[in-house]
């Protein structure tokens, strides 16, 4: 049979389940697109930047079980996408990525957008596709989905020539999608090894990324049963219910909450699940696990990486929990309620919170009034995005996270920009929950745009854009060595005209006592699908644990020589 490449595409999408296409249309895709719109199953989005659209597609996969899927020009809407492209590879976020390519038919060079794609996305992706033939399309886009998703998931680029999408040509078949079993066999030595290990422990302790975030349920029953305390990494800080008992936060060494860094103090056994020990997990590697290290993970190169483990266990986290959770039942009764452990974190936690609500913010919001009453008026299942800043360790810091895959940020790749499109498309997959930004007001000039796409498609989440004036989480680190701001003051702007110009209902948080009430109008408005931006006049003159962690644990690791030139040039420009 003769198909066009465009309903090739179209066809394999439909049957991988794709809802949803972000992107731009170009002369390499209008082909595809004009297709899509035949389909009722896939509804292609528009942006108003590529890299919006990665970042959104991104946040489909984080907070959803499909697959957020690009649909973009070659080369320019490649390079634009490219940041959250690599935000999603570094995280271990699934996503096809389908790009039109420069015709394949003409004999000729010097076309408009060519480039060679694959060598620019191959550090940040898994695999990438050049199709030659119609015949191809079909398999390659299966392919793509499935190595996508398959053991540690990432971004899988495809590209099309547009030869093939605009003109018919023979396929031998139209194949369904078959979903290819992936389960691999377990280690149960291993798991009996680990069990062992957990129960014999004085003082055992689990540390969870974001690899464990479909483990919840496991991960709080291996907890429960030894009476252990939990930590999460950054992106891994919805990975277990801040509202159960033995939660500690975010961390497990200087850097971490007091919660978390005083129960693991002790720590002589930790599991650690679904992390692979990277600069942001471990506060810059100032973590330091017990010899007693169980790492439990799907992707086996991060296995001694960073940290020596004593036992190594290779699987998906939820298979692998339950199967450690059946080998502990096995060893005996579970662990006598650990009391004094859960009244030692209920008592920290309470007296972080306390410190921070005692801050003088001076007339600005301070951010634990402001997280305290945004957690009183959020549902359990809410979704909240953060940006990459000071206001990100603000977030981990001081508000509890109820719900598995309900906190989502750009971790390794760090890519500010991500949160506004982030929360639109959140949204877009997930109507019936609250979804809500904490963006910097850096990052949010970055994709602010994406606000529009939001009120385009009557999409009610709300937009917190922590306005400080300042890129804080860079400009905090250069006052005291440099005792100056190079270009982190930000230029002025008017978020109102940013709101009035994307048809967003604006609100400004001026004080602490207004942060109940503008919490609630701006949920009301949400609920009416109406996107909101609250301009949030926030305090950052209180430092966070993680940052005043990270500064400590770095300049501890300078060479006394380099200690003393930081050291001297900071005193120099201080007191000259
Ligand atoms: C694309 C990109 N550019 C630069 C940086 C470096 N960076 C990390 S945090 C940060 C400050 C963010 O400022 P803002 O969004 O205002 O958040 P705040 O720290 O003030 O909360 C910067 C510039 C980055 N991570 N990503
Ligand atoms: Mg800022």
């Amino acid at each position: 049979m003769k198909k066009t490449g465009a309903w090739l595409i179209r066809f394999a999408l439909e049957q991988i389940g794709v809802k949803y296409t972000f992107g731009i249309p170009g002369v390499h895709n209008t082909e595809t697109y004009d297709e899509l719109d035949n389909s009722e199953l896939i509804q292609p989005i528009l942006v108003t930047h590529e890299g919006g659209a990665a970042f959104m597609a991104d946040a489909i996969s984080r907070t959803s079980a499909q697959t957020g899927t690009l649909l973009i020009v070659p080369a320019a809407g490649v390079t634009h996408a490219a940041s959250g492209i690599g935000e999603a590879f570094l995280d271990g976020i699934p996503m096809l990525v389908i790009a039109g390519g420069i015709r394949t038919d003409s004999g000729k060079t010097y076309q408009l957008h060519e480039m060679d794609q694959h060598a620019l996305l191959a550090p940040i992706t898994k695999k990438t596709f050049k199709v030659e033939t119609h015949a191809g399309i079909i398999p390659a886009i299966y392919e793509a989905f499935q190595i996508a998703r398959h053991g540690e998931p990432g971004p899988v680029f495809v590209e099309v020539p547009v030869n093939l999408q605009l003109f018919p040509g023979e396929v031998p078949e139209t194949p369904a999608f078959v979903q290819q079993s992936t389960e691999q066999p377990l280690d149960q030595t291993a798991i009996h090894q680990a069990a062992k290990m957990l129960y014999e422990a004085n003082s055992p302790g689990l540390f969870l990324g974001w690899g464990a975030v479909d483990a919840t349920e496991e991960s709080v029953r291996i907890a429960e049963f030894l009476g252990a305390p939990v930590a999460t990494t950054l992106q891994g800080l919805s990975s277990f219910p801040g509202n159960n008992a033995l939660h500690t936060g975010m961390g497990m060494g200087p850097a971490a909450v007091p919660a978390a860094e005083n129960a693991f103090k002790k720590c002589d056994c930790l599991l650690a699940v679904g992390t692979r020990f990277g600069e942001i997990a471990t506060a810059s590697y100032g973590v330091n696990p017990p010899a007693n290290m169980i790492h439990v993970d799907i992707n086996k190169t991060v296995f001694n990486a960073n940290y020596p483990a004593a036992i190594i266990i290779e699987g998906d986290a939820k298979t692998v929990l339950a199967e450690l959770l059946k080998s502990l039942h096995a060893l005996g009764a579970p662990k006598p309620d650990n009391a004094a452990l859960i009244a030692a974190i209920r008592k920290d936690k309470a007296a972080y919170t306390a410190e921070w609500l005692r801050h003088d913010s001076k007339a600005r919001v301070n951010p634990a009034r402001f997280f305290t009453e945004l957690r009183a008026q959020l549902d359990d299942d809410a979704i909240v995005v953060a940006d990459d800043g000071n206001h990100t360790f603000l977030v981990a810091e001081l508000m509890p996270i109820h719900r598995a895959r309900g906190f989502i940020s750009p971790t390794d790749f760090n890519c500010m920009g991500y949160a506004t499109p982030a929360v639109t498309a959140a949204k877009l997959v997930n109507p019936d929950k609250q979804v809500v930004g904490i963006i910097g007001d850096g990052a949010f000039l970055m994709t602010c745009m994406e606000t529009l796409t939001a009120s385009a498609l009557k999409l009610g989440g709300v937009y917190f854009v922590f306005n400080d004036g300042e890129l804080s989480q860079i400009s905090q680190a250069q006052e005291i060595p440099y005792n100056r701001k190079t270009c982190t003051v930000l230029h002025q702007v008017r978020i109102r005209g940013i709101a009035e110009a994307t048809g967003c209902e604006y609100i400004a948080l001026e004080s602490d006592a207004d942060c109940a009430d503008v919490i609630r109008e701006a949920l009301v408005h949400a609920a009416k699908n109406k996107p909101v931006i609250v301009d949030v006049k926030i305090d950052y003159s209180k430092r966070t644990r993680f940052t005043k962690g990270i500064v400590k644990t770095n300049l501890e690791r300078f060479t006394v020589s380099n200690k003393v030139r930081f050291i001297s040039r900071a005193l120099l420009r201080k007191f000259l």
